[in-house]
């Protein structure tokens, strides 16, 4: 392919992989790391497949040259990872963990000598066990037990880390923890999920005001995943059901952060269920604490259709029917494209759509794209090579489509994909593999996979080949 013909990013643009703690580290009790609710969750019976657990996972905590020397190789100007709050405050609150904490300065001096760049983020889902007994997110002082936490790491990296995120994904720990009860602490109550999402917001405005005190280098900001939606006709029905779903889905925790308010009309289906997020005077404001930039995580997207008859919003007791009334639509897959291993459907087309949403809903702040990626299971061949086209084609449809976003004007900077390594999928355990690096579980061996090459080469040239997906030299 002639250099003329690829499509090329910004000068400087940021390219890395992403991870995070609970999925690689491992090392469940060492150092002084106390337990988090995925240990409680995953040690469950039937909650995490296969009854995996992250005990060991990646093994990452006693690996950091072997993964920085892969991101180097790779050629990744940042690395995105998570810093786990028991590792750092056993106890969640109150004395600091100076072993936890040298953890993870070793790997941000170990990243900096090989010239890449930490992203920390600061809250992967990894909650104390012992603040969850104390009703984890759904009281209010656990906002002010993570400031304390944010704050201990800000003193320990902040004369080295530039960039920093509060909440990965807060409707995974809201609302699919605790509303779908999929992943930890695993209930199903709307009260809860909006008392949640409110503390989560919370911690977030007040741990940005905090940063901004201490006067650290560097910038602030929050990873939601935000998916994209479209009416599956034109009839007003389908356009209000997918409004709804976006209210509930992206807006419920987007609309905060810009305009220091909860959606109105998803507000008012949730009072209908007699749900409301605990606000008390000047929170708003603090949710709305100017950052610096945006972190976006897209996988997928759908169409959304309303049901001939629509179900009654009412208190039934029953979470489940009345989620399907809050929405009051079921989605539909994106047809004529395909799933990926884990059933996602693949709609690159909904990457720009909502890139382009973000730009003119909320001013066209400074994007990251914090997560992007595909799950497909291969592993090596018999001649030791991970032939992952698949993959390929998912990232090179999206990265094109990244691109026509950021020459329709959308302020998009850089882009980790998910995920450096295969790891610890959540509910799904070690069943589902993300990775650009293949990782065997029984040895930890680590293959980089035909994937990590392309994208090396992706990186190396700043610049994506429109070409044929899962034809692609590299
Ligand atoms: O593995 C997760 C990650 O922790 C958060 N975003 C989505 C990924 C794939 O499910």
């Amino acid at each position: 392919m002639s250099a003329s013909t690829l499509l090329h990013f910004p000068a400087g643009f940021q390219w890395g992989a992403a991870t995070s703690a609970y999925q690689i580290e491992g090392a469940h009790d060492e150092d002084g790391r106390s337990p988090s609710i995925w240990d409680t969750f995953a040690r469950q019976p039937g909650r995490v497949l296969e009854g995996h657990t992250g005990d060991v996972a990646c093994d990452s905590y006693h690996r950091i040259e072997e993964d920085v020397a892969l991101l180097k190789q790779m050629g990744a100007k940042v690395y995105r990872f998570s810093v786990a709050w028991p590792r750092v405050v056993p106890s969640g609150r109150g004395a600091v963990n100076a072993k936890g904490l040298d953890y993870y300065s070793r790997l941000v001096d170990a990243l900096l000598a090989a010239d890449i760049q930490p992203m920390v983020t600061l809250y992967h889902w990894d909650l104390p066990q012992c603040l969850q007994d104390e009703g984890g997110w759904e009281v209010r002082e656990t906002a002010h037990a993570f400031v304390a936490y944010a704050e201990a790491v800000f003193k320990a990296l902040g004369d080295r880390v530039r960039q920093w995120i509060t909440l990965n994904e807060p409707w995974c720990s809201a609302n699919l923890s605790n509303q779908i009860g999929e992943h930890a602490p695993g209930q199903r109550n709307h009260q809860a999920t909006l008392a949640v999402a409110h503390h989560l917001l919370l911690a977030h405005g007040l741990t940005v005001r905090r940063f901004r005190e201490l006067k650290l280098p560097g910038e602030i900001g929050m990873a939601p995943n935000v998916d994209w939606r479209e009416p599956y006709s034109q009839s007003q029905a389908d356009i209000d059901a997918c409004r709804r779903g976006l209210e509930w889905f992206n807006n419920w925790y987007l609309d905060p952060i810009y305009f220091g308010h909860y959606p109105e009309e998803m507000l008012e289906r949730y009072a209908e269920l007699g749900a409301r997020p605990p606000v008390q005077d000047g929170d708003m404001a603090i949710i709305a604490s100017p950052t610096d930039f945006l972190g976006i995580n897209y996988y997928t997207g759908s169409y959304t259709l309303a049901p001939d008859v629509p179900p009654q919003l009412k208190r039934s007791g029953d979470a489940k029917a009345e989620l399907a009334a809050l929405l009051g639509a079921s989605t539909v897959d994106v047809p004529g494209f395909e799933l990926t291993d884990i059933g996602w459907a693949i709609y690159p087309e909904g990457f720009y759509r909502v890139l382009l949403w973000l730009r003119d809903r909320y001013g066209n702040p400074p994007v990251y794209i914090t997560e992007n990626g595909a799950c497909y299971n291969n592993g090596p061949d018999g001649d030791g090579r991970v032939r992952d086209n698949k993959r390929i084609a998912y990232c090179q449809r999206h990265l094109i489509a990244m691109h026509r976003a950021i020459r329709s004007g959308c302020n998009v900077r850089g882009y980790t994909l998910w995920s450096l390594l295969d790891n610890f999928e959540w509910a799904w355990g070690y069943t589902m593999r993300f990775g650009l690096v293949h990782v065997d579980f029984a040895t930890l061996e680590r293959r980089p996979k035909d994937s990590f090459h392309w994208f090396a080469s992706v990186i190396r040239r700043n610049a994506v080949e429109p070409g044929e997906a899962g034809r692609l030299a590299f």
